[in-house]
C-alpha cells in the first residue's frame, strides 16, 4: 500500500502518522476531529509503557497524540509534529470543517481549559483515589462536580455547550466526562445531570465515536499500514 494519499483537498501529500492510543482521552478527541474533518492518517496504536522510538523521535515529550505530517514521500512536503491534542483538532478542522465545530473557539477554548484544568486534576483523584489518599474518592468526585453543572446547565438551553450544535468544545470535552461517568456509572445515571446524561448518550452512540474507537494491535515497525479512519479509502 502507498504512502501517498489524497486530503480532501486534493494535492498529494505524504499520509500523516497518528501515534494513538485508544482509551486515552486526548487521542479520543484528536481522532474525532481528524474523522470528522475527513482527514486519512496512518495509524498507530502505542503502548503507553512500551512507547515506539519512532515516536519519541519525533516528539521527545513522551505523550499522546502525536501526528507526524509530512514525514515522507516524494513531495516537498514540511516536516511538522504536532504533540497536543487541541492542535490536531485545530488543524483538522481548519483544513476541512464539515460539521462546523469551530466558530465559538472563545468560549470554546475557556470551557476546554476547565476541563483540563480543574475536571482532569479532579477525575484523576476520583478514578485513582487509592493513589492519592489525602481525600476520599467522593471528596475528589465533589470537586470535579462544579464543572459538571456548568456542562448541565448549558445543556439544558442548547445541543452543544458552547453553540446550540456540537462544536470543537463538545468533542474536547466528551472523552473526559465519558472516562468520569465509568469511574462509578451506577452514580452517574443517578445523578441530577440529566441534560449532560443525554448528551453523554448522543456522542456514545454516535457513529462518529464508533468509528475513533475500533481496536488496532499495536504497532510495530515494518506492520503494514492501518488506515485511520478504518472505513477511509
Ligand atoms: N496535553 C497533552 C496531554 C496528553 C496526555 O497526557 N496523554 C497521556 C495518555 S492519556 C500520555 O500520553 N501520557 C504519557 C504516559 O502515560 O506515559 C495533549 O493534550 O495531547
Amino acid at each position: 500500500m502507498s504512502h501517498i494519499a489524497r486530503y480532501h483537498r486534493g494535492p498529494e501529500v505524504p499520509l500523516p502518522i497518528l501515534y494513538s492510543f485508544r482509551r486515552c482521552p486526548y487521542a479520543i478527541r484528536a481522532r474525532l476531529a481528524l474523522a470528522c474533518a475527513g482527514i486519512r492518517c496512518e495509524l498507530r496504536e502505542v503502548v503507553l509503557r512500551d512507547k515506539p522510538a519512532e515516536m519519541l523521535a519525533v516528539s521527545a515529550k513522551g505523550t499522546v497524540p502525536v501526528l507526524h505530517v509530512g514525514h515522507d514521500g516524494t513531495q516537498p512536503v514540511a516536516q511538522r509534529v504536532i504533540a497536543e491534542s487541541l492542535d490536531i483538532m485545530l488543524w483538522a478542522l481548519q483544513q476541512h470543517d464539515p460539521e462546523h465545530w469551530l466558530g465559538c473557539e472563545e468560549r470554546a477554548m475557556a470551557l476546554i481549559g476547565r476541563n483540563d484544568g480543574e475536571f482532569k486534576w479532579a477525575l484523576d483523584r476520583y478514578k485513582y483515589a487509592d493513589r492519592y489518599p489525602e481525600k476520599t474518592a467522593v471528596e475528589y468526585r465533589e470537586m470535579a462536580e462544579p464543572f459538571l453543572r456548568t456542562l448541565d446547565a448549558s445543556l439544558q438551553h442548547s445541543a452543544g455547550l458552547v453553540a446550540n450544535r456540537p462544536t470543537l468544545a463538545d468533542a474536547a470535552i466528551f472523552p473526559f466526562v465519558r472516562q468520569f461517568s465509568m469511574v462509578d456509572p451506577v452514580w452517574f445515571a443517578a445523578s441530577g445531570y440529566k441534560a449532560l446524561q443525554r448528551w453523554l448518550s448522543d456522542w456514545l452512540a454516535s457513529d462518529l465515536f464508533a468509528a475513533v474507537m475500533t481496536k488496532y494491535p499495536p504497532w510495530r515497525p515494518g506492520d503494514a499500514i492501518t488506515l485511520f479512519p478504518a472505513d477511509s479509502r
